[in-house]
């Protein structure tokens, strides 16, 4: 359901409870409390667990559990299973597609307390651990030991390893360090009826050894077993780094840059993203310590490029010979290179603090899409063109904007409604956004995943039989369908009424 935090909104029934699953009794607390020490129980202490982190979705739990371990996870599942109770597996709660709180009363399974950082091999820079380590937490200990974790991203003092993996969450570190599906080299996960499998205690970097399990794991976003450890390969810390703010133009020279970024970085390119006028305005009205150095230009874009390397003097050289390459091609009309670690970080705040400050300027949709680069930016301007003609101009009511990992050719789309949740601008962004990416080329999901906003949407981009073999696969793992209900898969492939 819709629950917007803001303003008076109706609550929108995306799924009915399914009658499968049993209600809650006083006999189940009662057996959970012989599982794990800690049961949160009723309204006030539940509620935290029910709001998601942009207060857009809010499920009904009457119970909250929170194992320590692995085989307290595997006790309350197979509980659950045999009993029929539908469970939410949450991590930090920063989905950003309704898919770590529940629907309607599905017990909730915190990770929280599984937060311990068990081993590291500092010959291959793998780490073992629980999948309630909070990602920052990962990074600081990786960063003591000259590693860095292979992604970051903009809630990562909150987010937990566990939610990224089972989000496949991208970030800002995916155009160098790719996708967690190539740094991730085990997962423990516990099935729905409470066998653990354990994927996560010989973690090697190559292993052919028939079915990639993890690869399972990774994406699932709750709805095929419960994430309880992980091994993550980490690259060694780059010892420079050096962060690049630049205006452009159009859309067209944002392009032109990352070419260029492309061809002069190469291997020591680290970041490069983007950000329209509109979204760092979002940014500047809500973070007032904040400015913009280019401040004075009217170019609408603004690309923050970070390089990153062994060498800071060779790295240096790179970036001169980008810059120089970049004003006379003319892509780059103005441009700033950060001074300090601390300007550097003041940078990435005009960036990253994009997401945070749209939700808290009003009830906002948001759209995660890949697009072929020569359309990235067209959904944007044809978005504001729509919301214009069905009488939602872009300006004081609402703001339209677009930002993104350039790089990865990921697109952030965010409508912002300034007065709170609106049926109407609803009706006339959706599922228009979800049909028109397919048309375009992309993909109705990039990083954020499906949650319970998408699953009406996944035909534009899987065929049947895909469909048909993502249903079999749930029904394989997950028979009485208890993990991450009305999540991911529409309910009709599942036979659901
Ligand atoms: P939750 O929100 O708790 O859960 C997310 C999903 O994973 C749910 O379906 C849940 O059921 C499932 N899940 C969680 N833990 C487990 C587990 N242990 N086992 C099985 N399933 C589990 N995403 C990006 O990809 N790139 C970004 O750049 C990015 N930036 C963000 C910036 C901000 C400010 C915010 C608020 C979010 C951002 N996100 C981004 C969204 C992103 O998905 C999450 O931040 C993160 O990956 C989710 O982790 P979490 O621990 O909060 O998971
Ligand atoms: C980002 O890149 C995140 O900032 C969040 O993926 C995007 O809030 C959003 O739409
Ligand atoms: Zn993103």
């Amino acid at each position: 359901v819709y629950a917007p935090g803001r303003g008076a909104a109706p609550r929108l029934a995306v799924a009915e409870r399914s009658a499968r699953y049993a209600e809650l009794s006083s006999d189940d607390v009662a057996a959970f409390r012989t599982m794990t020490s800690s049961v949160l129980e009723g309204f006030e202490a539940c509620r935290p667990y029910n709001v998601d982190w942009m207060s857009k979705w809010e499920g009904r739990a009457r119970v909250v559990l929170r194992p320590a371990s692995t085989a307290e996870v595997s006790a309350i599942l197979r509980y659950c299973d045999a009993r029929r109770l539908a469970v939410v597996p949450q991590g930090g709660k920063t989905g950003l597609v309704g898919g770590s709180v529940p629907v309607h009363d599905e017990v909730v399974l915190s990770l929280a307390r599984m937060d311990r950082i068990e081993a590291f091999d500092a010959d291959t820079g793998v780490a073992t651990l629980e999948a309630g380590v909070v990602l920052g937490d990962l990074d600081a200990f990786l960063r003591d030991r000259g590693f860095v974790a292979p992604l970051d991203l903009g809630a990562s003092g909150t987010c937990t390893v566990g939610g990224n993996l089972a989000t496949n969450a991208g970030g800002v570190r995916f155009v160098r360090y790719g996708s967690l599906r190539g740094s991730c080299v085990g997962v423990e996960f516990v099935k729905a009826d409470g066998t653990v499998v354990d994927c996560a205690s010989t973690p090697l970097r190559k292993d052919n050894t028939g079915y990639a399990l993890p690869q399972l794991l990774i994406g699932s976003e709750g709805t095929l077993g419960v994430i309880t450890r992980l091994a993550l390969a980490a690259p060694p810390r780059p010892a420079a780094v050096s962060v690049a703010w630049l205006a452009c133009s159009d859309f067209d020279a944002v392009r032109g840059a990352l070419a260029l970024a492309r061809r002069h970085l190469a291997e020591v390119l680290s970041a490069i993203e983007f950000v329209d006028g509109n979204a760092l305005r979002a940014v500047l009205d809500r973070e007032r310590d904040l400015a913009d150095p280019l401040g004075g230009g009217d170019a609408a874009f603004r690309v923050l490029v970070e390089c990153a390397g062994s060498d800071g003097a060779h790295d240096g050289a790179k970036l001169e010979r980008f810059l120089e390459a970049a004003f006379d091609d003319g892509c780059v009309v103005d441009g700033v290179l950060a001074p300090s670690a601390s300007k550097a970080a003041r940078l990435w705040r005009l960036r990253e603090g994009v997401s945070d400050s749209m939700t808290a300027a009003g009830f906002v949709y948001k759209y995660d899409v890949s697009l072929p680069h020569a359309h990235l930016y067209r959904l944007v301007d044809e978005c504001r063109d729509r919301l214009a003609a069905a009488g939602f101009p872009d300006g004081a009511e609402i703001n339209v904007a677009g930002y993104g990992h350039v790089g990865d050719a990921n697109l952030h789309l965010n409508v912002c409604d300034f007065s709170g949740y609106r049926e109407p601008l609803r009706a006339a962004l959706e599922p228009w956004v979800f049909e028109r990416v397919a048309a375009l080329g992309g993909s109705v999901s990039a990083e954020h995943g499906v949650g319970q906003c998408k699953p009406d949407y996944l035909h534009l981009n899987k065929p049947p039989p895909a469909l048909a073999l993502m249903a079999e696969l749930k029904r394989a793992m997950d028979p009485n369908l208890i993990l991450n209900p009305y999540k991911v898969l529409p309910p009709a492939l599942l036979d659901e009424p």
